[in-house]
């Protein structure tokens, strides 16, 4: 080999050549600009989609109302918190307590939330308001809130121990803050952080942008989060770390969660965010592309907006996407971690892929006679099985679909676009126009073809 190696040394050199031409260059042209009087150029924003943080004059704006000043937000399965308005201010209470809640029918859990749901009611508010947000602990411990997102004095930070002192049980704490900001955030414990949201302790807060130009004809949030419910117990296990056998939007688990119910040609946003203990979602949809437009920092420059079908959603963050729903049908959209589509899986079992099990089942029948050995030619029939499970306990099961057993569970709901709708009122399974459905192939076509089977 005749080459010379280069050193790191050469290309440091190189690099600094490199740079060195670049300001000189730099600098000749700012000297052109001098000398021909042209007006000192604005100073470029450190990114481009930095948002705005100014505070605006001291005069408060009127609070936005819903339908005058935004279209509320959809929270399926979930709800919007109410609010007062007392001297131009918005005020709002959250009372964090232990609640009752089922993902799917089937499955119930003791869970710990806000004014008795999981994930907490949404918090919606418009740019330039003020609000006031009680929070009342019913809890048998202290908690916190922090605003995941906002722009608050660092004293409303709701960091237990940084930014505050927690709130002990039965004590209402008060926080107040202007929004000089929009987009999608998220609100959730800061104090005994891995105990309180792996129980539930989340919502979402979303601020609408003042005046805005467009508003979307539908506007959704879901708030993924994940949770361990052993089998037959009734409490999440705060203490799991990787095996999470139930994967949620808006902490239901399908068939428990609600279909999105959308107008054919509405422009719809969905406001996505993750509160997870330890997963990333990647959150896929068919039959349409997004894009994503913001994050839990702000707006995606439009520029920056690529078209997306799948939208990883890392842990504490939140994607808002856009899209027109331009196609009649039933769209899944869900986790494409094929793990998290699937509830109270067990993870420990041995492989029984291509194992003859006829000789298995005979020897263990008289000992236990409800036993059946499965997945030695896949597990798809699972759920359509009805096999015995504990009380409590949803395993593996999906749902009855229109053309026959959906095998998924968790993360998984349904965009239903339709010619005509009312509200989110489920319309129901697609009906699809004829010739539209895939089907078995006939010998005719086959032959036709020449497919060889
Ligand atoms: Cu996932």
């Amino acid at each position: 080999m005749s080459d010379t190696p280069i050193s790191r040394r050469a290309l440091l050199e190189q690099g600094v050549t490199v740079l060195t031409a670049t300001a000189a260059v730099a600098s000749l042209v700012q000297a052109q600009h001098a000398g021909m009087h042209m007006p000192e150029p604005a100073a470029p924003p450190l990114t481009p989609t930095q948002p705005s943080r100014s505070r605006r004059s001291k005069v408060r704006l009127s609070p936005g109302q819903p339908q005058r000043d935004y279209t509320p937000v959809i929270t399926p399965n979930g709800a919007t918190l109410p609010f007062r308005v007392v001297d131009r201010v918005k005020v709002f209470h959250l009372s964090a307590g232990v609640i009752q809640h089922e993902f799917a029918p089937g499955l119930k859990a003791t869970c710990w939330g806000y004014n008795g749901l999981t994930p907490g009611p949404t918090i919606e508010a418009v740019e330039g308001d003020r609000v006031r947000i009680y929070v009342t602990n019913q809890l048998p411990e202290p908690t916190s809130v922090h605003w995941h997102g906002l722009f608050v004095p660092s004293g409303m930070d709701g960091v237990s121990g940084v930014s505050q002192a927690p709130i002990p049980p039965g004590e209402t704490f008060m926080y107040e803050f202007d929004l000089d900001q929009y987009g999608t955030y998220m609100y959730h414990p800061h104090y005994d952080e891995m105990t309180q949201q792996a129980l539930g302790m989340m919502g979402m807060f979303v601020i609408h942008q003042r005046g805005a130009r467009r508003r979307p004809d539908k506007d959704f949030v879901m708030l993924s989060s994940e949770w361990k419910i052993a089998l037959g117990t009734a409490r999440p296990d705060p203490n799991e770390m990787t095996d999470f056998n139930v994967l949620t939007f808006n902490s239901k688990a399908f068939p428990g969660t609600a279909p999105l119910v959308i107008q054919r040609g509405d422009d719809v946003r969905i406001r996505f965010g993750n509160l997870s203990a330890m997963s990333h979602h990647p959150i896929h949809v068919h039959g349409l592309a997004w894009r994503v437009v913001g994050t839990d920092g702000g707006q995606v420059e439009r520029t920056a907006q690529r078209p997306e079908s799948t939208t990883l959603v890392p842990v504490g963050t939140t994607r808002t996407v856009e899209f027109s729903a331009d196609v009649s049908g039933d769209w899944s959209m869900h986790c494409h971690m094929t793990h998290h589509t699937m509830t109270q899986m067990g993870h420990s079992g041995v492989n029984l892929n291509g194992v003859d099990e006829t000789k298995i089942d005979a020897a263990t029948a008289s000992l236990l006679p409800q036993y059946m050995t499965m997945g030695q030619t896949g597990m798809g029939d699972h759920g359509a099985m009805k096999m015995p499970v504990p009380r409590n306990s949803i395993p593996m099961q999906g749902a009855p679909g229109p053309k026959g057993h959906v095998d998924m569970g968790g993360m998984f709901t349904v965009l239903k676009v339709r010619d005509r709708v009312t509200g989110q009122t489920d319309p129901g399974w697609y009906a699809d126009p004829p010739g539209t459905v895939a089907r078995a192939a006939t010998s005719d076509e086959l032959k036709r073809d020449g497919i060889v089977v």
